[in-house]
């Protein structure tokens, strides 16, 4: 699977499996972002792992010429972790839906980001459940009508934003389907990062939940001079939902769970007496 580098193109990174998404989604644009953001990185297909859920987003694999995992609903997460402690050498990328991440998947994402894996995960928000038709999701407006809320959605809608910087994701981003290259420069910059990389992409279901008309006039650059570090401002800038803000909101370097694993493991293995032959020799 290793390409040579001449040949790290978009292009490259293709299965030539069509994607089966319906015409106009949302999911076509994070998926050519991404093959831009992996051929702008040179990543070699033998040292990427992409891990998804269930959901259309959870196609996504599948489309990329890489290690693939199209795991159960709402475990990208734990699967990513398996993965990567595995092999810690390895570009470890989740994908997933808003359903897939923030409700069965939800009790996942506060433990990933404390944790600090080092991997970037995506989720393609389109504010419902594309794939069993357009049932409502934990980032739908309230007021949202679908077979599962004929009379609208009673519910406030989480923010994916502020969840991720209170929890303690190390990089919290969001981008826009509808905008591949500053996408792809944002799917870049959480690849790089060394630790939880959380990207929000807004990504309209054209089925199911067409937002292409109302986002482009809520799109919103975050401010030049915001200071990426200072989490209470990223925290504010997250509360403001009136617009759709896109860019890096926050971001910091702490250590990874892999480095602290190999630390536990070094420990472990100097005790005196070692510590797991002695817990291997009680139950000898
Ligand atoms: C355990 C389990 N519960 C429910 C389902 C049914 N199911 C499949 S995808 C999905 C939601 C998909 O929504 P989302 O994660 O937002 O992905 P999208 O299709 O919008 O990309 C549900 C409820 C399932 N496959 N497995
Ligand atoms: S149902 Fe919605 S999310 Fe699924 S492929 Fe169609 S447009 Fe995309
Ligand atoms: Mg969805």
């Amino acid at each position: 699977m290793s390409v040579p580098v001449a040949e790290f193109t978009p292009q490259a990174y293709k299965t030539g499996e069509h994607p089966i998404w319906c015409p106009g989604c949302g999911d076509f644009g994070v998926l050519d972002s991404l093959y831009k953001s992996l051929a702008g990185l040179k990543v070699d297909p033998k040292d990427l792992v992409v891990v998804s859920g269930i959901g259309c987003s959870g196609r996504t694999p599948g489309f990329i010429r890489s290690y693939g995992f199209h795991s159960l609903h709402g475990r990208v997460l734990p699967v990513a972790l398996g993965v990567k402690l595995a092999n810690p050498a390895l570009c470890v990328i989740g994908v997933g839906g808003d359903g897939d991440g923030f409700a069965i998947g939800g009790g996942h994402i506060p433990h990933a980001a404390r944790r600090n894996i080092d991997m970037a995960y995506l989720i393609m928000d389109n504010s419902t459940y594309g794939l069993t038709k357009g049932q409502y999701s934990p980032t739908s407006p309230t007021g949202y009508v679908a077979s599962s809320t004929p009379y609208g959605s009673i519910e406030q809608p989480l923010n994916p934003l502020a969840m991720l910087i209170a929890y303690g994701a190390t990089f919290v981003g969001q981008g826009y389907s509808g905008k591949p290259r500053e996408l792809a420069d944002l799917i870049t910059k959480a690849i790089e990062h060394k630790g939880f990389a959380f990207v929000n992409v807004i990504s309209p279901c054209i089925t199911f939940n067409n937002t292409y008309k109302v986002i482009p006039a809520k799109l919103a650059e975050i401010p030049k001079d915001h200071d990426v570090t200072d989490r209470v401002k990223a925290f504010a800038l997250a509360l403001e939902t009136e617009h759709v803000q896109l860019g890096v909101f926050y971001q910091t370097q702490l250590p990874t769970f892999e480095e602290g694993v190999v630390q536990v493991i070094k420990k472990a293995q100097a005790a005196s007496p070692p510590r797991l032959e002695a817990i291997f020799a009680e139950f000898a």
